[in-house]
């Protein structure tokens, strides 16, 4: 018995132009559908797990400042819209070449999207808040591109009409022989050279496919969109009117950040935008301002639970500057930043709920879940602990912890920074483990003084002469009364601090230098207003917090 062959039905070389061709668009159909596909799982996973978002998000991290200052003074406004824009152009051309490579080599094909694939799940899963589910919308998609692709390239290079091989044996072993040469024609035909001579073009075939991958990548993608709305609070946020502080934020004096005039030195108020971000959120919680509630419980008298809108419309709102930073900040690291914070002051609000004395932890949870214990005495007592709504004008962004965090100077953001705060339990530190002590971070964390070089870069060849080393300090709380920097064995320089404006931000420092040609270390101490100075010993982030001096080589030329 002989099964018939695919037949061809167009002509039996189609040329090597045209073939090419409609390789070319078959690449860019597969790009499509593993787009879509990639959009709907996102509909599912979270809306920044998509390959677009997250390498576009990845790009913006790894653009260097002036590209960046380029395209926000070229498209203004539109800086991400061109992004997304530029991201997909760069997608298709890759797309039209992977097609044209499939069609000479299938697993080359399928190779160039997988690494398409790889790229998207790579930057999906180190965004901060990036999480192993975040890698499913790009590799899922990347499968799909791979199918459309083995499928729109083989109606390009259709078998040669086959023909069973004569052999003496029985007819049932000759059928099972016939059938095996038919799947080795076939898998070659999807994985090996398409392009061999005398393999014919299936047009028909070809443009019944792409109408379906274009069918696959519209419904895919479409309904990604539809189901990503969900998460979507970006108009709630921008509809939000931030309340008047009753108590506004100390006043700058003139000349308050030292950045103006120096360059490489870290401005004193840090952009949203450029603010760092740790948690743990494998995909941003997206609360509602309508949904919103903060509810207060345990060793309380008589919790309460609060609306947005309550909060938003207290009398004793406060605006101040704090300077935030993360335990796992290491020396001369950037995981510290400075904002203006609106909120309500947290003392008061654990008193009017009645917080019993016993209480020594408030273990703050988050919508996801994380919890961060912070101790009760720095909440009731550290003068402007907050539940902050505000930050540098706006409402919280949503990955700072939108609608409200909060925030308690001079201690470490994992035991007190709760972000997406929906719940305060006051209770004891020997009744409960938060989420980072249960991994074996300290229990309390008070920030260490520190203080940091800005500039120059370690490492940088720089011209000999004069220049400015500069950077920022902090000990919230306490306050920074002295920086000192020393250049190779030289004594110690005082450097010009910053006006002080408040104890909880944290104060740059300038010293211009004259750097003679030649290598050279330098290295900053600080010293607090409470007279204690910067420690040299050496301790890595975990489990307080680092400590020891920032020091970095330079060379001159
Ligand atoms: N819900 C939640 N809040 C959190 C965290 C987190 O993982 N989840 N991380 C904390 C840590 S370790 C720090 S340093 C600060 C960082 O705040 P930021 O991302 O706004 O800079 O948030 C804190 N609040
Ligand atoms: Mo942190």
């Amino acid at each position: 018995m002989q099964a018939p062959a695919p037949t061809p039905d167009a002509s039996p070389t189609g040329g090597a132009r045209g073939r090419t061709a409609l390789a070319a668009l078959a690449g860019l159909l597969a790009a499509a559908v593993a787009l879509g596909v990639a959009e709907l799982i996102a509909g599912v996973v979270g809306v920044a797990s998509s390959p677009v978002i997250a390498v576009g998000d990845a790009a913006i991290t790894l653009t260097p400042e002036p590209v960046k200052a380029f395209a926000i003074r070229t498209f203004g406004e539109n800086d991400k819209i061109a992004l997304v824009v530029g991201t997909l152009v760069i997608i298709a051309v890759y797309a039209l070449v992977v097609g044209v490579v499939g069609l000479r080599n299938r697993r080359l094909g399928a190779l160039g999207i997988a690494l398409f694939g790889l790229v998207g799940a790579v930057a999906a899963v180190t965004r901060p808040a990036g999480g192993p589910l975040d890698m499913l919308p790009s590799l899922l998609g990347a499968g799909g591109g791979v199918l459309a692709l083995f499928a729109l390239l083989a109606p390009l290079a259709v078998a040669p009409r086959t023909v069973a091989s004569p052999s003496g044996v029985a007819p049932s072993e000759g059928e099972a022989a016939h059938a095996d040469q038919r799947v080795v024609e076939r898998l070659r035909e999807v994985l090996g050279s398409g392009d061999r001579k005398g393999a014919a073009l299936d047009r028909r075939r070809f443009f019944l496919t792409s109408g379906v991958a274009i069918g696959a990548a519209a419904v895919t993608g479409g309904g990604g969109r539809l189901l990503q709305r969900r998460f979507d609070i970006a108009g709630d946020r921008a509809a939000l009117d931030l309340p008047t502080p009753t108590s506004r934020a100390a006043a700058l004096p003139a000349g308050a950040d030292l950045a103006a005039d120096v360059d490489g030195l870290t401005p004193l108020f840090t952009d949203n935008r450029e603010f760092y971000r740790v948690d743990t959120a494998i995909s941003v919680p997206r609360i509602r301002p309508a949904d919103y509630r903060l509810e207060m419980a345990g060793m309380f008298d008589s919790p309460r639970s609060y609306t947005l809108a309550e909060l938003f419309e207290r009398d004793d709102i406060i605006e101040r500057d704090i300077t935030l930073t993360c335990v796992s900040n290491e020396v001369g690291g950037g995981l510290a930043g400075t904002a203006r914070w609106i909120g309500v002051p947290l003392g008061a609000l654990l008193e009017e709920n009645g917080i019993r004395s016993g209480s020594d932890q408030l273990l703050c949870r988050s919508e996801d879940g994380m919890t961060i214990g912070a101790p009760t005495r720095n909440a009731l007592e550290v003068e402007d602990a907050m539940l902050a709504f505000g930050m540098n004008g706006e409402p919280l962004p949503v990955e700072h912890g939108f609608p409200v965090r909060m925030l308690i100077p001079g201690l470490y953001g994992y035991v007190s920074a709760c972000k997406w705060l929906v719940r305060i339990e006051a209770t004891t530190f020997d009744a409960v483990d938060a989420y980072w002590t249960e991994r074996d971070w300290a229990a309390e964390g008070p920030i260490k003084i520190a203080s940091r070089i800005d500039t120059p870069a370690p490492l940088r060849e720089f011209p000999a002469g004069r220049r400015a080393i500069a950077g920022v300090a902090w000990a919230q709380t306490r306050g920074i009364a002295k920086v000192e920097v020393r250049v190779d064995e030289e004594d110690w320089a005082e450097a010009e601090l910053s006006p002080e404006v408040d104890a909880d931000l944290w104060r740059q420092w300038v010293l211009p230098y004259d750097f003679p040609a030649g290598r050279h270390s330098i290295t900053v101490r600080a010293t607090g207003a409470d007279g204690e100075v910067q420690t040299e010993d050496r301790a890595a982030p975990f489990p307080a917090g680092s400590s020891g001096w920032h020091s970095i080589q330079v060379v001159a030329g």
